[in-house]
């Protein structure tokens, strides 16, 4: 699409109307803005136009300034639309459908007018992506909805809701949205010889809330301290809405600029920035048909109503999707029903949710006690035991049961997808939607491609996580898939650097200065430690050569299984969930180490990371090589949306590339010679680093 035509003007009845059109987003890309200023100029100059209207082409407003466009070098703009706006002397009203966001909100903050239709939404998540708003939002907003509420929407960057905007005054009306186009015509002919024209910017009574209030700042500060850890931006934006109270308007907009400039090319902005296209480019995998006629899925079916099998039921509710969920045992399912009752209670304690919204919620889950109820369902997810007969029985009986056409998905985490399939008799219309803990929660949506599974069924499934609001990523069938898999050597370099010599709570801190939420043992504990050791007993009768993790054994052993016991990896007060250092476990640690003979030492917290991460990169690596993941930045996401990796890290491959794959290969070279054969450089990780290439950027070359 030419520059030109990114941005249409024409009159009607005496209105000019600029439409915005520039797919799919119609963000602020090469030529909108100048197509924009030229059309006010056309408007103010045409005799005819009385009033003029900002709207979008296509399904939204502006989602703001084209985030591709950041981090390359860009001409300093003679003109901004917000100034030509300011500067005008007819009206103009913005005409709000699908999002209005960043640049796209603060350009409708510099019209006279706003208006939206009832489903529009509208914010400022430029913080979302390591950057503050740089068009005028942190000295406009402010203005309109006082410091206070502006500072909530740009600290948070959360997406308004049009009726909540009206009532706040960021729009001025809600139209239909029947006829975006000729409603807004309307309502700017209502407005058009209306004088003076109202600016936002010579706005102020609002701004006074800081006289009543002046700790607001450092209220935020705190409020968002936790949450924003290691971000430079939420800092600058708060920053920025109290220079609108603090300083006339143009000296506002001149330091939000240089706040603007200090952010856009930090290494948390890059970071952000990366993760932000890395969460679209995973809905893609190369080879799919882009005309494949999916089977649709409108009813759903999940067996299992335990723990998992609740989320799972819950993640479709929580979508409007209606789901029948079975169990075999009428006790199960009573316990499961009242288990997600207790989910959606806390929710509306917490004022999460509303009690009719819960209530809706609920009635979209119908529990029923046979196979026979669920076979009319258009897709069916099991959930149960993770046993490879339990499986099989399950699916034998849902072939038997499921109408023809049905898709079978199981949600096993590590299980061989294509003996499940096998004891159907449609082996291609069955595949591997993998959740986290829980799945109403974790985005995660891990979809898995058995030997046999159709293209339509892979992109069925791959659409019904992007339809429930979870990010689903694509993984080749092998042991723990792609998410799981990388995961393992973080979790044994974890165990062994603890018989090693590292202490837990050194490990917990270095990860959590590293960005966590949480250090992976203080993960464990909440988890419980029963579960992975269960895991570790399963595999080491299946594989006598399995490696057993003799500590979190003897925590187990010990009775210490975690939270729920009051003791682990820490020890917890009754009824208080913070962890205490126990001098036992280290007791335990060093028996167990002296009894393995193994000589402990102390680690430096560098060294601590690098062993967590490298293994990880390095099984990354061999993913992409089997072609059992699509992408490095795949991979990313998974960890973002399944593990918690800190965002503003971008991944673990992004962050790989800040230290270089030259120096990790090196150190996993070496350390291959110090601990053997779990350290093997990965072929691929060797040809990046001789290459001296981007880990990110990595891609298998087929999938299998
Ligand atoms: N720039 C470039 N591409 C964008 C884009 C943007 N702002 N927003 C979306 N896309 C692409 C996206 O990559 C995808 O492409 C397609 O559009 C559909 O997006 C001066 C500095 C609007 C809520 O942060 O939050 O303004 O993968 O899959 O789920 O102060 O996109 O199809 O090739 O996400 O319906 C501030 C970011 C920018 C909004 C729609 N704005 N976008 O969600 O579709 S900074 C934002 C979104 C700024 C000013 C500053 C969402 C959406 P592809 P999608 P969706």
């Amino acid at each position: 699409m030419s520059e030109q035509s990114v941005v249409r003007f024409d009159v009607e009845d005496g209105i000019g109307v600029i439409t915005v059109d520039y797919p799919p987003v119609n963000a602020l890309g090469p030529g909108v803005s100048d197509g924009i200023i030229a059309a006010l100029e056309k408007g103010e100059a045409d005799p005819n136009v009385r009033a003029m209207v900002l709207m979008g082409a296509g399904r939204t407003f502006i989602a703001g300034a084209d985030i591709r466009q950041f981090g390359k070098p860009r001409a300093v703009p003679a003109k901004r639309t917000y100034d030509v706006l300011d500067q005008g002397k007819k009206p103009v009203v913005a005409a709000i459908h699908g999002y209005a966001l960043g640049g796209g909100l603060e350009n409708a903050l510099a019209c006279h007018y706003r208006v939206a239709v009832p489903s529009a939404k509208v914010g400022l998540p430029e913080v979302q992506i390591g950057i503050l708003p740089g068009g005028g939002g942190t000295q406009r907003l402010p203005r309109i909805v006082g410091p206070k509420v502006a500072l909530d929407m740009i600290v948070s960057g959360r997406h308004v809701p049009a009726d909540e905007a009206k009532t706040r005054g960021i729009i001025d009306d809600i139209i239909p949205g029947k006829d975006l186009r000729k409603e807004a015509i309307a309502w700017a002919k209502g407005i058009a010889d209306k004088r003076p024209l109202p600016r936002v910017r010579d706005r102020s009574e609002r701004l006074a809330e800081v006289k009543t209030d002046p700790g607001m700042f450092d209220t935020a500060r705190k409020q968002y301290a936790r949450r924003m850890r290691g971000q430079p931006a939420p800092e600058k934006c708060i920053q920025a809405v109290e220079a609108a109270c603090t300083q006339p308007f143009d000296e506002g907009i001149a330091t939000e600029r240089r706040l603007f400039g200090e952010l856009e090319n930090s290494p948390e902005a890059k970071a952000l920035r990366y993760a932000f296209f890395a969460e679209r480019e995973i809905a893609r995998i190369p080879g799919l048909p882009k005309d494949l006629k999916l089977p649709e899925i409108k009813t759903m079916a999940v067996v299992g109503a335990g723990t998992m099998g609740g989320g799972i039921a819950m993640s479709f509710a929580d979508a409007g999707m209606p789901v029948k969920l079975v169990d075999a045992s009428k006790e199960v399912l009573e316990r499961g029903i009242g288990r997600i009752r207790d989910n959606y209670a806390t929710s509306v304690k917490r004022g999460s949710l509303t009690q009719e919204e819960m209530d809706k919620r609920i009635s979209l889950i119908t529990p029923v006690e046979t196979m026979e109820e669920i076979g009319d369902c258009d897709a069916v997810i099991e959930a149960v035991f993770e046993r490879m007969d339990v499986k099989k029985d399950v699916f034998k009986e849902l072939d038997r049961v499921m109408k023809p056409d049905a898709l079978l998905f199981t949600n096993t985490s590590a299980l061989d997808i294509d003996q499940i399939a096998a004891v159907t008799s449609r082996p291609e219309k069955v595949a591997g939607t993998h959740y986290f803990v829980p799945a109403n929660v974790m985005k995660l949506f891990e979809v898995v491609n058995a030997s046999k599974t159709a293209p339509e069924t892979l992109a069925a499934a791959m659409k019904l996580g992007r339809d429930i609001g979870k990010i689903s990523g694509y993984a080749g069938n092998c042991d723990g898939f792609a998410a799981n898999r990388s995961r393992i050597p973080f979790t044994m370099e974890q165990n062994l650097m603890v018989e090693e010599g590292a202490l837990p709570h050194q490990i917990d801190k270095v990860m959590e200065d590293f960005g966590y939420p949480v250090g992976p043992f203080k993960v464990n504990d909440m988890s419980g430690l029963d579960i992975s050791y269960d895991t570790r007993k399963r595999r080491k009768a299946a594989d006598p050569n399995y490696r057993m993790l003799p500590i979190p054994d003897g925590l187990v052993e010990a009775g210490r299984v975690g939270l729920k016991a009051g003791k682990g990896w820490y020890r917890y007060e009754k009824g208080d969930r913070t962890p205490h250092v126990d001098p036992e476990v280290e007791a335990l640690i060093k028996k167990v180490a002296t009894e393995n003979n193994i000589t402990q030492r102390s680690f430096t917290n560098e060294e601590i990371l690098h062993r967590l991460l490298f293994g990880s990169i390095n099984e990354f690596c061999k993913i992409l090589e089997e072609g059992k993941a699509v992408r490095a930045s795949d991979l990313d996401v998974m960890w973002l949306h399944g593990f918690g990796f800190p965002r503003y890290r971008g991944g673990l491959m992004f962050w790989g590339d800040t230290l270089g794959a030259r120096e990790i290969y090196n150190q996993i070279a070496a350390w291959h010679q110090r601990y053997g054969a779990r350290w093997k450089p990965s072929e691929l990780l060797r040809r990046t680093a001789e290459a001296n290439g981007k880990l990110a950027e990595l891609k298998a070359d087929k999938l299998r």
